[in-house]
Formats: structure tokens, C-alpha cells, sequence
């Protein structure tokens, strides 16, 4: 293949593509970060031109339309393992059939990177990225152009050859220096309009607009079985001082007022984490912030009290089990039920809003320990109570292990994992219906079981107690 590229376009599929019982509700907030990054980095090559299907509702002809009307030489798609791997599928089809050769279409994200070859089984996907792109997706795209299919220099990518094979190149690099990536690319979207939109129904509903999210850290130092982090490689974090630009940046150029940190594990490394603290106090930016979900067991009372100094005004924890057998031995997790304890009092006394993260359903968990979970979340008595259904996502010791002792009711597949409602796991304890049962009925009998908890919820979720009733009747 040989082409001369000018313009690329960057898409994340719309979710309202696919609604079924387990998805009622589609986010619409679904912030294109993964994409400006790219966007940055491509710019002073191509023109790039970021397609939010979500976030504009594009029906599927709308889509097409606009990139008809923008006439990329290249589509690449963000894909998690979620319904946005079989949303991400759909798209590279809508794109094949309508433009067939002329357009090379590219998938990145979580999903691909995991599984590449599974991904490249469809035609319509002509490559994938595995890994971060900011720097393989330039490089990806000189060899398109030069059209010669040298690889050599190039780690993280797949491909199918000339006679169909899929060849996948692992990553063998990661970008050490996270403070080298280009500064994000807030003005490839609307980005006001992003600012200024507030969603429902969502635990990170910001305090203030104009509202933006960040992202400070790749990876994580820890090994959760349940987690996917290691997708995108190991855990790196950007300086202090660079976020503090970043934040800076948003503050003084675009009138940011809230910030939601969307790393994996903000916290991990305790000395940057207060050295940026300290720098967003002392530069009194006067914003409000939170973050996406926060590992309890990086969490003290000096942490925390800086935390709250510097804007910080809800907690979202991910607390997981009420159970200290569960949590160490099924979830591999550095925390005791103990630590959440001691974490949630410190973090109501400094009062934050402090809402958690509950998974229930891993192979050798009884339903005992299930019970005593939601009973643990129950007594804890927070402002807004989320349960998940634990899932196997690829790359996880979860699959392996469910795998290996044929707990799964289905192989898992794009079209089954439901934003973690839906139940993928049998054990000789319980089954996907109990699962589906137990997380519906904990988390409406705890989020609302009067009017002060609803009152408490509607607040997180910035919904009215009469949006709060519909929403109740509609999950
Ligand atoms: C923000 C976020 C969300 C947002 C938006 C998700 C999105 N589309 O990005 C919301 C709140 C909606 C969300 C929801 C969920 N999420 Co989430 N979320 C995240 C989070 C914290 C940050 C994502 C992000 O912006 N990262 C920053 C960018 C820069 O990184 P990136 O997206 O990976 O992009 C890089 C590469 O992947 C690659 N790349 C990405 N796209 C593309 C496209 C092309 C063309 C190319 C070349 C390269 C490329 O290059 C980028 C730059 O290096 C991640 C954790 C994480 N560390 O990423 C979890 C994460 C993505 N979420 C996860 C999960 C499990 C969920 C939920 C199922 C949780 C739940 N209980 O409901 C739901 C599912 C939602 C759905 N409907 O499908 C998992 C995904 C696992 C998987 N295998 O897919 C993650 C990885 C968390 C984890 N550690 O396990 N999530
Ligand atoms: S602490 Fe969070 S990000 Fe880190 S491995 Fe566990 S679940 Fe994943």
C-alpha cells in the first residue's frame, strides 16, 4: 500500500449504537482524551480532524458523511474491550464498505493492544496499534506513505502481510519521559463545548464548569487480577512541574474551574503526588478537582488534608471487598478492610464526598463474602455506592484463571462484557444470575433506601430526586 496522507481523522464510536438491558443508560460524557493526545502529536504533520460520534450522537450516515465530507486518507479508532470493540468493528465496516480501499483504517486502545490478532481477523481493520500511539502512529503512518512495508524500526504494531498473514510486532519500548509527550490538543475539539457540558448519572460529575480531565500517570505499580492496566505498559508518571504547566495551561487559557484526573493510580508515588499538590496550592489556581477512582491503600491523613487544601472535594475509592481474604488472595490487592476503614473516617471528617468501588463475583468468593461485601458497603454509609460484576477482561490473571478452571459461561467476546453488569462467570458458589441480581438490588437498596441517601446520590450524580425515580425505574 502507497499513498500520500494529508489528512487523518480520529474517532470514537458512538455507544448509543449498541443499547440493550445492561447498557440503558449511554454515557455521553465520554471525554475523546486518548484521541488529543494523538491529535498532538500528529498535527504539525497532517491535518487531523477528531470525530466524536458519542459525544454529537452521530447516527451511523452522519458519521459517513462527515468523513466524506473531510476526505481522510486515514481513520483511526479508539477501542476499549467493552461495547466499543464491537462499536470500533462497526466503524472500520462502515468505512470499508463505503470507501473500501481509499481509506486505511487503524485501531488503538486497550482492546487492540490486548488483542491484536483477534482484531485483525476482521478485514476491515487494515492495522493496529498496540501500546501507546504518540509515537508509533507518526511512524506508522511514514511507512504507509513510503509504502515500502519496512517495519523494522517500528515496535507495537500489526498488521496482515502481503499474503494475509497477521504479523504482530509486540512492544519492546515504552516512552520512558512521559514530560516529552505534547502538551494535549485541546483546540482539535470544540473544546468549550466539552467544558461546559455536564452529564448525568455519572459518580464524577464535576463541581464547576468549565470542567476538564487530565492525565498525569501511565500504568500502575500494582497487580490487581482484575485489572487491565498493563496494556499500556509500565507505570510512569509525569513530573510535577509538567502537570503543573498542563493545569496552568487550562486555567489561564481556557477558564478551566474543575479538574478530574483520570489516571490509573494517581496517588502511587507518594513524593510527586505531594509535590504537585503543594505547587496546585501554591499556585492558587483556585480550582476545584477530583479523581476518577483513587487506590485507598496510597491514602494517609497528610495525603488526604493536602488533598482537600488543594480542591480536592470527592473521593471515589476503590474499596472492593469487605473481606480481607478476598482482597488479598482473589483481587491481589494491597488493602485491608481495616485501611478502608481507617481511610473512609479520615475522609468524611475532612468532609469529602466519598463514594466507592465495589466488585463482587471472583472465582473461590462465597456468597457469604458477597453478602459480607455488601454489608461492609452498606455500613460504611458513603454519599454514592457502585457495584461491579467482577469481568474477565483479556489480559487479566481474572481469565486466566477462569480460563484455566472453565468458569466462564461464554467466551468472552465483544458483544458480553456490559460495562461490567453482566454476570460472565459460574462457579460451583454462584452463577451470572445471582451475580446480576445481587449488584441490581445492593446498589438500589443502599443508594436509595430513603430520601436523605437519595438526596445524597442525586447530588454526586447531578440529577434531580424526580431524574433520580426514572433512572431507578429504567436499570
Ligand atoms: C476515562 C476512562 C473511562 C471513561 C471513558 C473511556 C474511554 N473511551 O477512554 C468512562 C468513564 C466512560 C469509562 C468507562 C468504563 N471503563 Co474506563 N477508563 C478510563 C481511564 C481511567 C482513562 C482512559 C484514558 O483516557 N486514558 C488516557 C489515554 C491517553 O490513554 P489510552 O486511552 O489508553 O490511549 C493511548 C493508547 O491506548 C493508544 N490509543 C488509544 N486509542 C487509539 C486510537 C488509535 C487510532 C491509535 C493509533 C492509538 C490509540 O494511544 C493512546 C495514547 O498513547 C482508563 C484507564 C487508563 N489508564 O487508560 C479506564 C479503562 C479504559 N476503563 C476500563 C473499564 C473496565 C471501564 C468500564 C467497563 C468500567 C465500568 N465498571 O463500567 C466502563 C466501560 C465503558 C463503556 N461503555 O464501554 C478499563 C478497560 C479495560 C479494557 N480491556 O478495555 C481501563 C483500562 C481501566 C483498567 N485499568 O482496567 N472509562
Ligand atoms: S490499583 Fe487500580 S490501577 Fe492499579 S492494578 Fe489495582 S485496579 Fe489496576
Amino acid at each position: 500500500m502507497i499513498m500520500k496522507i494529508k489528512k487523518v481523522s480520529l474517532v470514537l464510536p458512538n455507544v448509543n449504537w449498541v443499547k440493550d438491558e445492561f447498557n440503558p443508560i449511554t454515557i455521553r460524557y465520554i471525554f475523546p482524551y486518548s484521541l488529543i493526545s494523538l491529535a498532538a502529536s500528529l498535527n504539525k504533520y497532517y491535518e487531523v480532524k477528531i470525530i466524536d460520534a458519542n459525544f454529537y450522537n452521530f447516527s451511523p450516515d452522519e458519521f459517513l458523511k462527515i468523513i466524506s465530507g473531510f476526505s481522510p486518507q486515514v481513520v483511526g479508532i479508539n477501542c476499549l474491550t467493552t461495547e466499543f470493540s464491537y462499536l470500533a468493528h462497526f466503524c472500520c465496516k462502515l468505512v470499508k464498505r463505503e470507501f473500501g480501499d481509499k481509506i486505511v483504517t487503524i485501531m488503538g486502545g486497550y482492546h487492540p493492544s490486548l488483542l491484536p490478532e483477534e482484531v485483525l481477523k476482521d478485514k476491515n481493520v487494515d492495522f493496529v496499534i498496540i501500546g501507546e500511539g504518540e509515537k508509533r502512529l507518526p511512524s506508522l503512518l511514514k511507512i504507509i506513505e513510503k509504502g515500502d512495508n519496512n517495519f523494522d524500526e517500528i515496535d507495537g504494531v500489526a498488521f496482515r502481510s502481503n499474503d494475509g498473514e497477521i504479523i504482530i510486532k509486540k512492544i519492546n519500548s515504552y516512552i520512558k519521559n512521559l514530560d516529552e509527550i505534547e502538551f494535549p490538543a485541546w483546540g482539535s475539539i470544540d473544546f468549550q463545548r466539552y467544558t461546559n457540558f455536564q452529564d448525568k448519572f455519572i459518580f464524577f460529575s464535576p463541581k464547576k464548569l468549565p470542567h476538564a480531565q487530565l492525565f498525569t500517570s501511565r500504568g500502575c505499580p500494582y497487580n490487581c487480577s482484575f485489572c487491565s492496566k498493563d496494556a499500556i505498559g509500565r507505570y510512569r508518571f509525569k513530573s510535577a512541574n509538567r502537570v503543573l504547566e498542563e493545569i496552568n495551561q487550562l486555567v489561564n487559557e481556557w477558564n478551566i474551574k474543575d479538574i478530574l484526573f483520570i489516571d490509573d493510580n494517581l496517588t502511587a508515588n507518594k513524593e510527586r503526588t505531594i509535590q504537585l499538590l503543594k505547587g496546585i496550592i501554591n499556585m492558587k489556581f483556585n480550582i476545584t478537582w477530583q479523581p476518577m477512582g483513587i487506590a485507598v491503600n496510597t491514602l494517609d491523613k497528610h495525603l488526604l488534608e493536602l488533598m482537600k487544601e488543594s480542591g480536592c472535594y470527592r473521593l471515589t475509592l476503590a474499596l472492593e471487598s469487605g473481606n480481607n481474604f478476598v482482597l488479598k488472595h482473589l483481587l491481589n490487592k494491597q488493602l485491608t478492610v481495616e485501611k478502608s476503614i481507617e481511610v473512609v473516617k479520615l475522609a468524611k471528617e475532612l468532609q469529602f464526598e466519598v463514594c466507592g468501588f465495589f466488585l463482587i463475583g471472583f472465582p473461590g468468593e462465597t456468597k457469604q463474602q458477597i453478602e459480607e461485601t455488601v454489608k461492609f458497603a452498606e455500613d460504611l454509609d458513603l454519599d454514592y455506592t457502585i457495584f461491579s460484576i467482577a469481568t474477565p477482561f483479556p489480559g487479566t490473571k481474572l481469565l486466566e484463571i477462569c480460563k484455566k478452571n472453565g468458569y466462564l459461561i461464554q467466551e468472552p467476546s465483544e458483544v458480553n462484557f456490559r460495562g461490567m453488569r453482566k454476570g460472565l462467570i459460574k462457579t460451583s458458589e454462584f452463577d451470572p444470575e445471582y451475580l446480576e441480581t445481587m449488584r441490581k438490588e445492593s446498589w438500589l437498596n443502599i443508594n436509595f433506601k430513603n430520601l436523605s441517601k437519595k438526596k445524597r446520590v442525586s447530588k454526586i450524580v447531578n440529577a434531580s430526586l424526580e431524574e433520580i425515580d426514572d433512572w431507578i425505574k429504567s436499570v
